[in-house]
């Protein structure tokens, strides 16, 4: 963590003795942070949604909402989760304490209490909530890189991998069967060569969008390789596979890339397999959509060929 500095965060403190807040409030306040106290549990409850703290300090004893059910009500919204809870309260009872952590409290603090401790528990509690965040988001970071494409941000080709394994298993498994097309954008060379490798780039990228707008959700697009697709679409024979594998080229082939004064045309040869009861593994169906491809290839190109 950074730099620790307190008026970057903002602490919510409910207790019912005005005392109690106008304390914690001077305290708090001269500590660095922002500071909101409230009189009740049900003011709390009224502004949910509408404030978000980084800490909470919660009385036990109020009337109508304890601290206890108030903590739990809090726990169970999704938002408010991950907000750290301390109690503060008079009351010293290990049935208190129990119940309060199994609320969901991270910390139990009795009065009358030590400013410096308090002070030094809130710190701890804040900083522990910061690198837990931090390490959740560098986990989605880290899960999107190992499984995106950089260029086109589609699925790469382990996530792929991963996922037709799972889809040939299942397949298996379940007598039930899927489809793979495979294709490659048709004289990709005069692209990079006639206009640069950049262009190149955003011919890639626009391919890959219309691709992924042709298809289901449960369905995959992946990029296989330089400018080679790959889409395994569940539970589908090879004839519905060629009317997807027909509506992605027709789509790619929609494509105007506007360069110099004219409109650049992209087209792809498609080749198509279905899983076959007797396939060993996904290499065999990966294998013999390659096959067709290269005879779309041969047979002129901007074409689907199973
Ligand atoms: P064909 O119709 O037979 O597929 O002809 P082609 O010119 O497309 O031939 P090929 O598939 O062999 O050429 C692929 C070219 O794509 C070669 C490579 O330099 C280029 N390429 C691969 N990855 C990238 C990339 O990320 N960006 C760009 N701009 N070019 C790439
Ligand atoms: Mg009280
Ligand atoms: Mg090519
Ligand atoms: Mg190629």
């Amino acid at each position: 963590m950074a730099e620790y500095n307190p008026k970057n965060f903002l602490i919510l403190a409910v207790d019912d003795n005005s005392i109690n807040r106008i304390m914690l409030e001077k305290i708090l306040a001269k500590a660095g942070y922002q500071i909101k106290v409230l009189a009740d549990s049900e003011e709390f409850l009224n502004m949910i949604g509408s404030v978000k703290p980084d800490l909470m300090l919660l009385d036990l004893m109020m009337p109508k909402i304890d601290g206890l059910e108030l903590c739990r009500l809090i726990k169970a919204k999704a938002n408010y989760k991950e907000v750290p809870i301390i109690f503060l309260t008079a009351s010293d009872s290990k049935d208190n304490v129990i119940e309060a952590f199994r609320s969901g409290a991270v910390d139990y603090v009795t009065k009358p209490f030590n400013n410096e401790e308090l002070l030094a528990r809130i710190k701890t509690h804040i900083e522990l909530k910061f690198t837990r965040d931090q390490l959740r988001k560098a986990l989605v970071d880290l899960e999107k890189l190992a499984t995106t494409d950089e260029l086109t941000e589609i699925a790469n080709r382990r996530h792929f991998l991963n996922l037709a394994t799972r889809e040939f298993n299942i397949a298996k498994r379940q007598k039930r069967s899927f489809s793979m097309i495979i294709f490659d954008i048709d004289h990709f060379k005069n692209i990079n060569d006639n206009y640069g490798h950049p262009v190149g780039d955003i011919a890639i990228k626009l391919v890959a969008q219309k691709c992924q707008q042709s298809i289901r959700g449960e369905d995959l697009c992946a990029r296989w390789g330089g400018e080679e697709f790959i889409v395994v679409v569940s539970d589908t024979l090879i004839d519905a596979a060629k009317r997807v594998a027909n509506r992605i080229r027709r789509e790619i082939a929609s494509i105007s890339l506007p360069i110099d004064d004219h409109n650049f045309k992209i087209t792809v040869s498609v080749g198509i397999a279905q899983y076959q009861e007797n396939d060993k593994s996904l290499d065999q169906i990966v294998s013999r959509a390659d096959k067709a491809l290269y005879r779309a290839k041969n047979n002129g190109r901007n074409q689907v060929v199973l």
